[in-house]
């Protein structure tokens, strides 16, 4: 991996110089060298396909180049608790990373070797500075909000002694980090600095578990910007791969422990450790498992939007239209919108963002509107869109204008696209000319917009 390192750094600053410095490169680093470059050896990580503490490795490892496998066929109680298992880990926990040095346990520490297989990897920041708040993230991440996470759900499902004043503990603890992360992220894109980083990646695992077995939109509402983080992070490619699809929970689970009569009939230890209750007999649930239970996907239905009479407006065209428009943009695209306009079979609509005072750095901001057009990518035949981050100077305001199929705005994009609820929404009167010239300026990013300058003007289509 060091001569990894001198390798891919005398070629990249300088790639004018390639030929001459690769094959300086391969003399003095020989064959073995080329062969750790093509072919690294894959890790084997043993957990189950649902864990999230394995999903830190796995999502570092695809930032990072790195080759991680899930062992084969894990069953979790049986698989960790072999004596070849217990080798690697003596506690007989999950995630455990195979190495060619020898087994690693927690998942932190998984997580971290795996991110310095790749030399100076930006997961890790690339200041002191950074590298402290990557780790105080980290610990923050883990310390103040898996914990807290963990002590109010396990009770609830069924893994520990319910006790209403622990819980009220644990989710007081919970807010108490929820708001100061949110704080943070009120002007921050991500954790530290501006791109993903470790510390991201061990957040947003965490998260997943709380947002899709426990914290319902009710509660997170609360916390927008960490929201807003925790949806741009888990649809990044990297994180999809891993974590698939995720849904927030609908409910806070109901008080599982008097439910099930297997463990009622257990004398009751009250156990300051929660986790313990799973080292028990196989035949009863695991923890792992019901921590991660996920429901079968369901079948797609068709979009009801389908079902509308056809209008006479095709979307694609006016996209088109819009697209290859370089002059003229008035008298050509403008014009050709409201000659293709259905107002029977479209809508239009004005939408305005709620916290715009909170829009005090430019590329937060621009980032905002970024993920906000990313997460509509399920509205792409259904929809256009124009949004401007307007002014020359903080804070800024994000406005926007969308085209929708049909009257309203369609429910499948307010039930899926969280971002929607973050704006005041207003119908286009089309009747009256002074919002149709709204439009058109919209349309056309006209300079100034309502007396100010324009940030940027991002097109949705
Ligand atoms: N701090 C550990 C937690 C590991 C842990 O609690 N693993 C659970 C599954 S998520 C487990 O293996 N439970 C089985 C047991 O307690 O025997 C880490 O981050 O790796």
């Amino acid at each position: 991996m060091h001569h990894h390192r001198t390798y891919i750094s005398l070629h990249k600053p300088y790639p004018s110089y390639t030929s001459h410095l690769s094959s300086l490169s391969v003399q003095r680093l020989g064959f073995e060298d080329w062969t750790i470059i093509v072919d690294p050896m894959a890790l084997v990580l043993h957990a189950g396909n649902t864990n999230k503490n394995g999903f830190k490795a796995l999502i570092a490892a695809e930032y990072s180049g790195v080759k991680v496998e899930l062992v084969k066929n894990f069953e979790m109680g049986v698989s960790n608790k072999s004596p070849k298992f217990l080798e690697m880990n003596p506690i007989g926990k999950v995630p455990v990373l195979e190495t060619p040095d020898g087994p690693v346990f927690e998942s932190n520490a998984i997580a971290r070797y795996v991110t310095r297989l790749k030399a100076d990897n930006p997961l890790f920041g690339s200041t002191l500075i950074e590298y402290a708040h990557v780790e105080q993230w980290i610990d923050f991440a883990t310390l103040e909000i898996d914990a807290n996470i963990l002590r109010w759900l396990i009770p609830r499902i069924g893994f520990a002694v319910y006790l209403p004043p622990a819980e009220e503990a644990a989710i007081s603890a919970l807010k108490r980090a929820l708001t100061a992360l949110n704080t943070h992220l009120s002007s921050n894109t991500y954790l530290v600095g501006h791109s993903v980083t470790l510390a991201d990646i061990i957040m947003a695992c965490n998260l997943t578990l709380g947002f899709s077995r426990l914290l319902t939109k009710k509660f997170t509402s609360e916390f927008p910007h960490v929201e807003r983080y925790f949806w741009t992070l888990v649809n990044q490619p990297n994180f999809r791969k891993i974590l698939g699809e995720v849904k927030q929970a609908e409910s806070v689970p109901s008080i599982q422990s008097a439910k099930k009569p297997s463990q009622a009939k257990e004398p009751t230890k009250p156990k300051d450790e929660p986790k313990k209750e799973a080292k028990k007999e196989p035949a009863k649930p695991k923890l792992e498992e019901a921590v991660a239970e996920e429901e079968a996907p369901k079948p797609k239905a068709k979009n009801s939007l389908d079902l509308l009479p056809p209008s006479k407006m095709i979307l694609d065209e006016w996209k088109r239209l819009y697209s290859n428009t370089k002059t003229n943009f008035r008298e050509v695209a403008v014009k050709g919108f409201w000659d293709m306009y259905d107002p029977e079979g479209y809508s239009l609509w004005f939408c305005d963002y709620k916290y715009n005072d909170e829009n005090t750095v430019s590329f937060v901001t621009l980032n905002k509107v970024g993920g906000f057009l990313q997460r509509m990518d399920l509205a792409r035949k259904y929809a256009f869109g124009k949004m401007l981050v307007i002014g020359s100077e903080p804070p800024f305001k994000v406005k926007g204008l969308w085209l929708f199929r049909g009257q309203e705005i369609p429910k499948f994009i307010i039930d899926e696209c969280y971002d929607m609820e973050l704006y005041d929404w207003r119908k286009v009167d089309i009747t009256d000319e002074d919002q149709k010239e709204r439009v058109n300026q919209m349309i056309e990013d006209q300079e100034p917009f309502e007396g100010e300058a324009l940030l940027d003007a991002k097109c949705f289509k």
